[in-house]
């Protein structure tokens, strides 16, 4: 970690900084409840507990559940027989679990119960005789958990608005539409529309399936952009609700830069900046926040100020066999 700069000889150092931080951010109810499940998997097995893919898109979580004896694998087959697994919050296609039985494991389903939502949603149009138009990102392994709880060829990807006018399907084919959690709701809006006005049959959630949390962390960020000369997101690059929050600042007109932690603040980015604005994403422990704003406090005379969007209260409980 690059040692802080003294105060006098960092880039604006003379200049006061605003730090307008926003809320919600951070953490969400699936998110701290995935941990959870490790964290009680490891007390009630005691260690190793495997996880089958990073349990949340950060390193500093993982880390942390490393160091208590987690063991993170990218697929069932790396699981030693006899030792408990637990699959990450993103989902998991049909098979894993399947697998998992086969092979007599023990396994926790860590899946935030909004994405197991939108898998029964595909189970019950497939079984209603629709095809599924997905809106999501190709690769994400929420992405594949969601195609992994329908036949192949029962659900097509669109991921960009372009795309939804290359969609090709036989005449009649009855048309559902899904989508991933940590979209952008401002692109996920317009390819509904699109899909709309290419389908006019085609059959949906009321509101898409972006999460509360996904949808309070970019309006938070859209409330303070506007203010700011610069936004700090917290998160990593594979994080896709952390990304979509750069893409919404940006968006805002205010450049944005994705961080893994204060340490990656480069402090030519403050030079001219007078007002920035910090945010995490869903995935990123707010020990993070504290850190940058105490780094942006180690450069400058920093004003710090919290901006709350939205309220959030949303707990999920534990899988049965953790609850008690
Ligand atoms: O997919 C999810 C259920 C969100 C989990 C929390 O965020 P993160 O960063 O692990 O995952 P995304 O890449 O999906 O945002
Ligand atoms: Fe679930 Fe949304 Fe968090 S889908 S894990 S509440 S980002």
């Amino acid at each position: 970690m690059n040692a802080p700069l003294p105060r006098e000889t960092a880039i604006g150092g003379q200049r006061p900084l605003t730090v307008l931080v926003a809320a919600p951010r951070g953490f969400c109810a699936g998110v701290d409840r995935a941990i959870e499940i490790v964290e009680r998997a490891l007390e009630r097995f005691g260690p190793p507990v495997y996880v089958r893919h990073e349990i949340v898109h950060n390193r500093f979580v993982v880390d942390g559940l490393k160091a208590k004896g987690a063991v993170f694998v990218e697929e069932l087959d790396m699981v030693p027989d006899g030792v408990p697994v637990v699959f990450s919050a993103h989902g998991v296609p049909k098979s894993v679990p399947a697998a998992a039985e086969e092979r007599g494991l023990s396994y926790l389903d860590a899946t935030c119960p909004l994405v197991s939502k939108v898998h029964r949603q595909a189970e019950r149009q497939v079984q209603a005789g629709r095809h599924i138009v997905f809106i999501g990102h190709r690769g994400h392994p929420e992405v594949i958990g969601t195609f992994g709880q329908v036949p192949d060829g029962a659900m097509t990807l669109v991921e960009r608005l372009e795309d939804v006018a290359t969609l090709e399907f036989a005449d009649n084919t009855p048309l559902a539409f899904l989508t991933q959690t940590t979209l952008s709701v401002d692109d996920t809006a317009a390819i509904v529309a699109a899909l709309k006005q290419r389908f006019p049959d085609i059959v949906g959630p009321k509101a898409e399936d972006i999460c509360y949390a996904t949808s309070n962390r970019q309006a938070a960020v859209k409330a303070i952009a506007p203010d700011c000369d610069l936004v700090l997101v917290i998160g990593a690059p594979n994080s896709s609700n952390s990304v979509r929050l750069v893409e919404v600042a940006e968006r805002s007109g205010t450049p944005a830069q994705l961080i893994g932690r204060a340490s990656d603040i480069a402090p030519e980015w403050l030079e001219d900046v007078d007002t920035v604005g910090v945010t995490a994403g869903a995935s990123a422990p707010e020990t993070l926040v504290r850190e940058v704003v105490e780094r942006l406090a180690s450069w400058r005379q920093v004003e710090e100020h919290t901006h709350v969007a939205a309220e959030e209260r949303m707990i999920f409980k534990l899988p049965r066999q953790l609850a008690e």
